[in-house]
């Protein structure tokens, strides 16, 4: 009813950062503000049993750290999983046509 917001691209950007926040959320566990290697363990576990997929092996655990965190302090920040998570939207986007 009172839903009468422009659907121009900023909406659909604030849409776009509270449903990555929302997933970042679940992730970090203990509401550090980034996730940690335990908790991306965690996740991408959960993740693999969700899609009946084999566990993650220590591996692609780093390897997963490594494509999210960009300033390389072992833990990925918010804005590093934002940025990420729109870069390989991005990539899917341009993949599919
Ligand atoms: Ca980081």
């Amino acid at each position: 009813m009172a839903s009468n917001q422009p659907k121009d691209a900023s909406a659909e950007d604030q849409k776009f950062q509270s449903m990555c926040k929302s997933a970042f959320e679940e992730i970090d566990k203990d509401n550090s503000g980034s996730i940690d290697v335990k908790e991306l363990e965690q996740a991408l576990i959960r993740m693999a049993q969700k899609n009946s997929l084999p566990a993650p092996s220590k591996q692609d655990i780093q390897d997963a750290l490594k494509v999210f965190d960009k300033n390389k302090d072992g833990k990925i920040q918010f804005k590093e999983f934002l940025e990420v998570t729109k870069e390989s939207l991005k990539k899917a986007k341009k993949g599919a046509s």
